[in-house]
């Protein structure tokens, strides 16, 4: 079964919103496979958005990644790395849909409330880069016969 990462950023924890969004994941139907409470050094920082690091916005970026504790998850299902990013929204919240995370949460690119993996290759990366393998849990929820 395909894996995906999402985090919820600073923004997102500091609103009191991983509550609601971990509800959404879990409703959706996504199996969450591994989730903690981290906070993020600037060398986690710079190597997460590492294809960013020409970017003007790269030193706030790693700035507010790292400004207070975010909640890292791995969710596991069908096409999971596509169905998390339609959860999470468009990258401005400005421009994401009523029904998305950064749609019904957010409102400007700077603060977006939370990240998901782009591609099947990034989200292996990135579960690599934050989890231990010993962290992720392989188990099986009862009612995945009525998703599947
Ligand atoms: P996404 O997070 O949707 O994958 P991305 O990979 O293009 O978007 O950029 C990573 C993060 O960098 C994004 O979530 C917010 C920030 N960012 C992107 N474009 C930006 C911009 N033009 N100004 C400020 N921050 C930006
Ligand atoms: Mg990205």
């Amino acid at each position: 079964m395909e894996r995906t990462f999402l985090m919820i950023k600073p923004d997102g924890v500091g609103r009191n919103l991983i509550g609601a969004i971990v509800s959404r994941i879990e409703q959706k139907g996504l199996k969450i496979v591994g989730a903690k409470l981290m906070t993020v050094s600037e060398e986690l920082a710079k190597t997460h958005y590492g294809e960013h690091s020409e970017r003007p916005f790269f030193g706030e970026l790693v700035d507010f990644i790292t400004s207070g504790p975010v909640f890292a998850m791995v969710l596991e299902g069908e096409n999971v790395v596509e169905v998390g990013r339609t959860l999470v929204g468009k990258t401005n919240p400005a421009e994401s849909a009523p029904g998305t995370i950064r749609g019904d949460y957010g409102m400007t690119v700077g603060k977006n409330i939370i990240h998901g993996s782009d591609s099947v290759a990034s989200a292996e990366k990135e579960i690599a880069l934050w989890f231990k393998k010993e962290e992720l849990i392989d188990y099986s929820l009862v009612n995945s016969s009525w998703v599947y």
